[in-house]
């Protein structure tokens, strides 16, 4: 009998960890091979790879339970899969602002992805300056008596943004989120240098190709 796909919060064996983080793994397994597919037919297709790179990770226990400590909830299973969203995580590095929009929408397009819901910290960068695209997204993972609705985060961003993103991020971590005041203006000052950078490379690639072009 066709079995019918149920979130993983009511799955049955939600108690257990290993069950839920061999979900979790399984259903990032899933969007790395939809990721690597999509980018080789876009090199097939166009002759060109969006993509630059994709970095997949489980978030460490230690650091669920501080972001559920965050949230003000106990450290459970149950609050770990109900609150916490990026427990699976994928990062997608592309060259250009418009290769997001364009990886995005092929994503969207994923018929079997439920998308539960969008955030464009490049239309709405974050107050600390981060610019990306997250989507999160839930993904069937098919096991044999039944099959699971898995949310996976995905954070797509350029080159740029990731370079930003990284050292920000190792800031926020030193400091526990309490980094000098210097340091965070000047990172935000950075962001913005990051986001005229991009814009300029998304424009000389515009010249770039229509100059390739008018002399081929
Ligand atoms: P780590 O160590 O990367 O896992 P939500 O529960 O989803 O509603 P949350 O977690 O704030 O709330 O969602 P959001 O904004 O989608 O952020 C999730 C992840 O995006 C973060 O995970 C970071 O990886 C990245 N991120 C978001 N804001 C910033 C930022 O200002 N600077 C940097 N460097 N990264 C950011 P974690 O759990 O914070 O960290």
């Amino acid at each position: 009998m066709k079995q019918y796909s149920v979130p993983l919060r009511d799955f049955k064996e939600i108690d257990d960890w290993d069950t839920v983080i061999f979900l979790y793994k399984s259903a990032l397994k899933q969007i790395k091979t939809k990721i690597d597919i999509l980018n080789d037919e876009f090199q097939h297709r166009h002759k060109y790879n969006p993509i630059e790179h994709v970095k997949a990770r489980i978030k460490t226990p230690e650091s669920i339970v501080k972001k559920l400590k965050r949230y003000h909830y106990d450290s459970s299973i149950e609050n770990m899969v109900r609150y916490v969203n990026d427990i699976a995580g994928i990062r997608i590095t592309c060259s250009f602002t418009s290769d997001i929009y364009k990886i995005a929408d092929m994503i969207a397009n994923q018929n079997d992805l439920t998308i539960l819901s969008i955030r464009d910290y490049m239309q709405t960068p974050k107050k600390s300056g981060y610019r990306s695209y997250h989507m999160l997204v839930t993904v069937p993972v098919f096991l044999s008596d039944s099959v699971v609705d898995t949310k996976v985060e995905i954070q797509i961003r350029t080159v740029a943004q990731d370079f930003w993103a990284t050292l920000e991020h190792k800031m926020h971590y030193k400091f526990e989120g309490d980094g000098p005041d210097y340091i965070s203006k000047e990172l935000r000052e950075c962001a913005e240098f990051v986001s005229d950078l991009d814009a300029k490379m998304e424009q000389l690639n515009i010249e770039i190709q229509k100059y390739g072009e008018k002399n081929e």
